[in-house]
């Protein structure tokens, strides 16, 4: 007679998320089933990392399914696209209506979307997951944000709760919304992660290269910064990384290529933002700031051709901190109102996908998933709960009381720093993106009455007038064009 079910969860994905994550689970109290593409390592793991906890494993996904309690929960961390396919396609045959697929890669929201409608059309219940917080995260607890089908919450959320990291005692995990709104609430939390890096990233090249701080001395300045509004895991990272030293004592972050490489969730993000039409410039440039550093031989040419400011740190500064304390203190305002304008985008960005897919996601409850256990979490994201907790309807961050006080507080040093990165040829795509929407977003006339005329000149596009909105005017700005306006030729 064939053993009883034992495991409460298999996981399939033996590489450095699917081992943290089980060994997490394991620590928890829960049994759980291991499998991987290449089963090999199923044995390695359980001789290893795995020896002398209660994890067991599979030697075939049909011996995984047969140790599964029911309704079987089976979790795939596998590499996203193609190989998550096969796994479901594999395993339909093998389970039951009622049973759980849930992917934790990191996948496209839209095949989430997918994949959740085809399963349930079978009877079976998906669920796409973000984990965010990488190695240590999946061991100790990540950031965990499921959604897709609502009948499986119920039968994971005691897993996935009590895995995931704290915050004030509350898990950083909550039923996000429906399809892919898991994967994708995931997707824009690593475009604002590309936001928050590179501001970061500026605020180092102008700490260096206009105050003339050395490595130790930036490391200082993000210690200090650390124990206020600014705390959060990326800037205390950044903080010991400067500070590391190579086994030949010189900074390793001076010895590392200035060409930085992306996975692709920024630039879904940003596609995304396209498609809805919704402004998320900051994360944009952010990818597009990679994607220029790429360019590392062309830069080093252009370096020698192309004329322009180059920084030049005072000289004969005995104590640049001291000297430039005014600077740095302006150039921590401008980083923090840059980062509100990043997460004001991002929200502006979940709430118009909300509406369009009907997903109904809440903002308050996303904060608190981010506040803790993720690559951004932070203190600052607990203002942003703040903000939602006591308006769930809020339009914009910005005009949250605490939030459009902070920006206040902090314009003049922004401004005062983009001037000043721009005087001395200091490239900030993300600093002065921020500056440019937030003063395009408090600007009650823009431009863009210029624009429509110019659209409607060349290619009889149309405009309202400001005193009869809603109705569609053509001119003959030439006198040799005809009265047709345009209906198909878009620019
Ligand atoms: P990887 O993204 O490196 O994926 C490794 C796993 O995918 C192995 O189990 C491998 O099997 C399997 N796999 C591959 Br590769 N191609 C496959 C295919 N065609 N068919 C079946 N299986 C295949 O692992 P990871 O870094 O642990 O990440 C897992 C997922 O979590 C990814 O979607 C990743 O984007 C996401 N994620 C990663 C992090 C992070 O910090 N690393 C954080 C958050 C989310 P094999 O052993 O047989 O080659």
């Amino acid at each position: 007679m064939a053993a009883a079910p034992t495991a409460d969860l298999a996981l399939i994905g033996l590489a450095v998320m699917g081992k943290n994550l089980i060994l997490n689970m394991n620590d928890h109290g829960f049994t759980v089933c291991a499998y991987n593409r290449t089963v090999s390592k199923v044995e390695e793991f359980l001789a290893n990392e795995a020896k002398g906890t209660n994890i067991i494993g599979a030697t075939s996904l049909a011996d995984m399914v047969s140790k599964l309690k029911r309704p079987r929960r089976v979790m795939l961390l596998v590499k996203a696209g193609s190989a998550v396919d096969g796994f479901i396609n594999q395993l339909v045959p093998l389970i039951e209506p009622g049973d759980i697929i849930i992917d934790g890669g990191n996948s496209d929201f839209n095949d989430s979307t997918r994949r959740c409608k085809e399963l349930a059309a079978k009877g079976f219940l998906y669920v796409g997951t973000g984990v965010s917080g990488g190695e240590d995260g999946a061991r100790y607890g990540p950031s965990l944000m499921p959604g897709g089908n609502p009948e499986a919450w119920p039968h994971i959320k005691d897993i996935f709760q009590s895995i995931s990291a704290k915050s004030d005692g509350e898990p950083c995990c909550d039923w996000v919304g429906a399809e892919g709104a898991g994967h994708f609430v995931k997707m824009v939390h690593n475009g604002i992660e590309y936001g928050d890096m590179q501001l970061i990233s500026e605020a180092y090249h102008l700490l260096k290269s206009v105050c003339g701080l050395s490595n130790d001395e930036i490391s200082s300045v993000f210690e200090q910064w650390n124990n206020g509004e600014l705390e959060s895991f990326l800037i205390e990272i950044s903080r010991d990384i400067l500070k590391f030293r190579d086994t030949d004592n010189v900074h390793l972050v001076d010895k590392i290529l200035d060409s930085a490489s992306q996975k692709g969730t920024g630039k879904w993000t940003g596609k995304t933002g396209l498609d809805m039409g919704i402004p998320i410039t900051l994360i944009v440039e952010a990818v597009f700031a990679r994607t220029l550093s790429s360019f590392k031989s062309e830069r080093v040419t252009a370096s020698k051709l192309l004329k322009g400011p180059s920084p030049q740190p005072e000289s004969g500064v005995s104590n640049p901190l001291e000297h430039h304390a005014g600077l740095i203190k302006a150039i921590k305002e401008a980083l923090y109102a840059s980062k509100i304008i990043s997460y004001a985008q991002g929200f502006m960005l979940m709430r118009a996908t909300s509406q369009e897919y009907g997903w109904t996601l809440n903002m308050g409850g996303i904060s608190l998933m981010w506040r803790g256990g993720c690559i951004i979490r932070s203190v600052f994201l607990g203002k942003i709960k703040q903000a939602f907790d006591s308006n769930p309807d809020l339009s914009n961050l910005l005009v949250d009381d605490f939030f459009n006080a902070e920006v206040a507080r902090c314009q003049m040093s922004w401004r005062e720093v983009c001037c000043k990165g721009i005087t001395n040829g200091i490239p900030m795509p993300a600093f002065s993106s921020a500056l440019a929407f937030y003063d395009g977003y408090r600007c009650d006339k823009l431009p863009a009455n210029l624009l429509q005329a110019q659209r409607d000149y060349f290619g009889a596009h149309t405009y309202e007038l400001l005193d009869s909105p809603g109705t569609h005017h053509h001119t003959n700005w030439t006198g040799h064009g005809g009265t047709t306006s345009a209906s198909t030729y878009n620019v």
